[in-house]
């Protein structure tokens, strides 16, 4: 949904993210195993939320630094997942990925979750994201997007599992962050209900 929250609303939902990453500061996961870090930084807000470290990948209630439960996932964003997912409970996570010049996320699927039934939603605000999108298995066919601050996307259904990354940022391309850069938020039901 291209465009779905307007000007206001993206800087009234980044007003909100400083507060609550003041609380939960973004930290840079590291990958399972090899320990390398992600050139995205990341927070959660929500009864769960999603960390990466030397273990593996998981939910968990706490920020993995400060110990203490992630801040509430604010009002708009809740308003926003009853109106599009289309889903009858509350989203249990908002990870927050913050990214900038020269950060990606390589092709993945996300599959940490217990119920694929819900979709996950996503935010983008700030400079315009090549977002790449491909099918359900590794090495298939894929094609890009591009996700501009304020567009809403809703991966359901058969695109739930499907592999996707973000090949760049690209900078200069909003004004609404600063110091540039660009926020993903994407909602999640985590367990089953
Ligand atoms: C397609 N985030 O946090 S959002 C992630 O822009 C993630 O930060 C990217 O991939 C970002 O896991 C892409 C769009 C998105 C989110 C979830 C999906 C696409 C998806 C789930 C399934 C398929
Ligand atoms: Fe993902």
């Amino acid at each position: 949904m291209p465009g779905h929250l307007g000007p206001e609303a993206q800087r009234q939902l980044v007003e909100t993210l400083r507060t609550a990453v003041a609380a939960a500061p973004l930290v840079i996961p590291v990958m399972p195993r090899t320990g390398r870090p992600f050139t995205v930084r990341m927070t959660n807000l929500g009864p769960l939320g999603w960390v990466s470290d030397r273990a593996g990948y998981r939910y968990q209630p706490t920020h993995p630094e400060t110990g203490k439960p992630w801040p509430p996932i604010p009002d708009p964003l809740l308003r926003l997942w009853r109106e599009v997912s289309g889903y009858p409970q509350e989203p249990e996570a908002c990870l927050v990925n913050f990214y900038n010049g020269g950060a990606r996320m390589g092709l993945h699927r996300d599959e940490d979750e217990e119920d694929f039934a819900a979709p996950v939603l996503s935010v983008s605000l700030g400079d315009t994201a090549v977002f790449r999108m491909g099918g359900p298995e590794r090495g298939g066919r894929t094609e890009t997007l591009k996700l501009a601050s304020g567009d809403v996307l809703v991966m359901g259904g058969a695109s739930r599992l499907c592999y996707h990354g973000i090949d760049r940022v690209l900078p200069g391309t909003s004004s609404l962050l600063k110091d540039g850069g660009r926020i993903n938020l994407t909602l999640r039901r985590v367990t089953r209900p």
